[in-house]
This record gives structure tokens, sequence and C-alpha cells, in this order.
């Protein structure tokens, strides 16, 4: 998962890049990604406001799911598929891969995590590397 930082810019990415310790392939000589986050298995997000993430995948089709929210979509190689959301209650929810996608498939999963937007501007201050 990449969020933008404070700055709203997105650092670039490259595939490159990715290793265990890099696992999106941000580059760390754009500027725009040095306040850049990234988790794994966990979304944050602050409640009350839209939601806008980009799926893709860089080996087989993934499916990102999260059932109390009524949404599935599919994360394919080569594309970057918009999904669009607004989340109404605050909470942890599970995210699953509903497609499936290998011998780790059973292990594919993630929380997603609906903050008071007090919190999620805690939680993002605390990710930022200074
Ligand atoms: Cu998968």
């Amino acid at each position: 998962m990449h969020y933008a930082g404070p700055d709203g810019k997105f650092g670039r990415t490259m595939p490159s890049l990715m290793n265990m310790n890099n696992p999106i392939g941000l580059d760390a000589t754009d500027p725009a990604a040095a306040d850049d986050v990234v988790t794994q298995n966990e979304i944050h997000a602050p409640l009350g406001k839209p939601v806008l993430v980009y799926l893709t995948s860089k080996d087989v089709i993934h499916s990102f799911f999260i059932p109390e929210f009524r949404m599935k979509t599919d994360a394919v190689p080569g594309l970057r598929v918009p999904l669009w959301f607004e989340p109404t209650k605050a909470g942890q929810y599970e995210i699953g891969c509903a497609q499936l996608c290998g011998i780790a498939h059973y292990a594919m999963r993630g929380d997603f995590f609906v903050l008071e937007p007090k919190a999620y501007d805690a939680w993002l201050k605390a990710q930022v590397k200074s």
C-alpha cells in the first residue's frame, strides 16, 4: 500500500527497484517520495472521506475483496484499476484475495482500518520518516 504522505504527491515507482525491502519499487531519488508511506497487508483510511485505490499486480491476477463493503475488484498485471468508495463506519475490516492466485493464496489477506480523521492524521504522521 502506497500513501502520498503530507505533500499529497506520490513518489515515482519502478518495477526494477522492487525487492523485499522496497515492495513497490519506490524511487528514493524522487523528492516526492521523501514523505511517502508504504505499508504491507494493511490500509488505513479516514472516516467520511472518499478513498481512491489503484489496484495492480506484479505477478498474476488477484482480487481485492472486502466482504463488509460488498466490494471486489480484480488486480491485473499491467493494469492500474481505479476503485473508488467511501467508508461510512469506523472499524477494522478484513481484506482477502478472492482469486485463486497460487500456493500462498490462503495467506493473502490484510486489514482495512477506517479511523476517525484525527486518529488517521496521527497514524499518518507517525508513519512518515523524518
Ligand atoms: Cu492473490
